[in-house]
């Protein structure tokens, strides 16, 4: 890289963007951000996160008293980008790689020559060179030689990010070892975990490999719930005693797998490589086959429990202790509950939103409800989410009730 302006700009300031911008500017970087959304970029400017991530204000708040960070929405001149946009799939599980042409269009009218640009967005195999091309189609008169590009995926826990962002270990996939050494030197300014260096296509595809890893290993979770289910065995007693030994590991079964990683990531490789990527695409199956066996069990429990039932169902987030609806198998399952047994009166309980989701508005038989009324008035208790809230409700509170446990979080 360069030294021109010593400016990094980061394109895109959502759940990745925005932290890597706060904290690199926290460490004396210059930074600017660019986000399309113009009430993001007002937001960040005025020292706000437009959304849930502990510890982010602060350090945001500080990177832009000092001036260090500031927030537009036009593409800044820079000597580094990090490119930090979404990459959802399309409905034939296909990577929508819109996001990444259109950043790339935006820096291509930037350079001057000797810059660097790293993808951090989860990409599937190709799109870091396909990002380089589209750049240089856009700029005749220069050279792949002229512009360093990488990959170095985002790997942080959501909740965690202001720790792990710092002491994660770092893939670095160079398109030259040159871009993935410049890299490596930008990371350094505030990451303290190891720097993994590599090429682009290895670097994308460690990504999707340690988030299809641990959706294969929840799958074989989910799947022995539905056996154990079967022949009458506790699966979480089972897994807790086969994890006794040595070397295995198995994950927690639950009522399917949500966000906007675990859930999408896998079929990147599946789409890359469709007649060998079995596995992938049936655990992927397997987890999102879960949600429609949970709301079997629902029905079979409402129907037992007589004329119009009411039914609780505690957690519509994606995992524990968040407010991230993305994706989630809960409110899945509340949404077409909803549409599926008018007769039955639905009490969701979500302690971290304020008001009933948009997916379930305009249901007449669903409310958004307290913990404590929803058991109070319950017949059938159906745990979704294992929130720390839930884990406090006493045995005796569901006592004469039908309880589905889709976590284990009572046994
Ligand atoms: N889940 C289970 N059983 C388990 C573990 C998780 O059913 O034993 C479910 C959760 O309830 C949730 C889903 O899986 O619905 C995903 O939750 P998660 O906590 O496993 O992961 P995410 O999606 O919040 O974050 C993952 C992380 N990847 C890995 O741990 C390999 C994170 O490090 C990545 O940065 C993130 O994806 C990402 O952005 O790709």
């Amino acid at each position: 890289m360069i030294e021109k302006t010593g400016i990094v700009g980061v394109i895109g300031l959502g759940y990745i963007g925005l932290p890597t911008a706060a904290i690199l500017a926290d460490h004396g970087v210059r930074t600017i951000g660019m986000d399309v959304s113009e009430r993001n970029v007002a937001a960040v400017n005025n020292g706000e996160v437009p959304f849930v991530e502990p510890g982010l204000r602060e350090v945001l708040e500080r990177a832009v008293n000092s001036g260090t960070l500031t927030a537009t929405t036009q593409t800044p001149t820079a000597d580094a980008y990090i490119v930090a946009v979404p990459t959802p799939f399309t409905d034939t599980h296909s990577a929508d790689l819109s996001y990444i042409e259109a950043a790339a269009d935006g820096i291509a009218t930037k350079l001057t020559g000797g810059e660097l640009i790293i993808l951090e967005s989860t990409s599937p195999p190709g799109a870091t060179e396909h990002m380089a091309a589209r750049i240089l189609s856009a700029r005749p008169d220069l050279t792949a030689e002229d512009i360093l590009v990488a990959h170095c995926p985002e790997r942080v826990l959501p909740g965690k990010i202001m720790d792990e962002m710092i002491t994660n270990d770092r893939i670095i996939g160079g398109l030259t070892r040159r871009a993935a050494e410049a890299a490596r030197d930008l990371y350094s300014a505030f990451c303290t975990g190891e720097f993994l260096l590599t090429d682009a296509r290895t670097a994308e595809m460690a990504k999707l490999t340690e988030n299809s890893f641990r959706d294969v290993n929840i799958a074989f979770a989910n799947e022995l719930s539905v056996i154990s289910h079967k022949l009458g065995i506790d699966v979480w007693e089972l897994i807790e005693l086969a994890n006794h030994h040595p070397r295995v590991n198995i994950l927690q079964p639950g009522p399917g797998v949500g966000g906007h990683c675990i859930a999408v990531d896998p079929w990147f490789i599946v789409d890359a490589a469709p007649e060998q990527a079995n596995l992938i695409r049936t655990a992927r199956q397997t987890n999102d086959a879960k949600p429609e066996w949970v709301l079997g069990r629902i029905e079979q429990a409402l129907e037992a429990a007589g004329e119009n039932p009411t039914v609780a169902l505690l957690g519509l987030a994606f995992k524990a202790n968040i407010d991230d609806l993305r994706e989630s198998p809960s409110l899945r399952i509340a949404e077409k509950l909803a549409q599926r047994a008018p007769g039955a009166e639905i009490l969701a309980v979500e302690p971290h939103v304020e008001e009933l989701p948009r997916a379930l508005q305009g249901f007449s038989n669903v409310a958004l409800t307290s913990l404590d009324a929803a058991l109070a008035q319950a017949d059938v208790v159906v745990l979704l989410v294992d929130h720390d809230d839930f884990k406090r409700v006493a045995p005796e509170v569901l006592a004469g009730k039908t309880v589905i446990d889709t976590r284990g979080t009572w046994r």
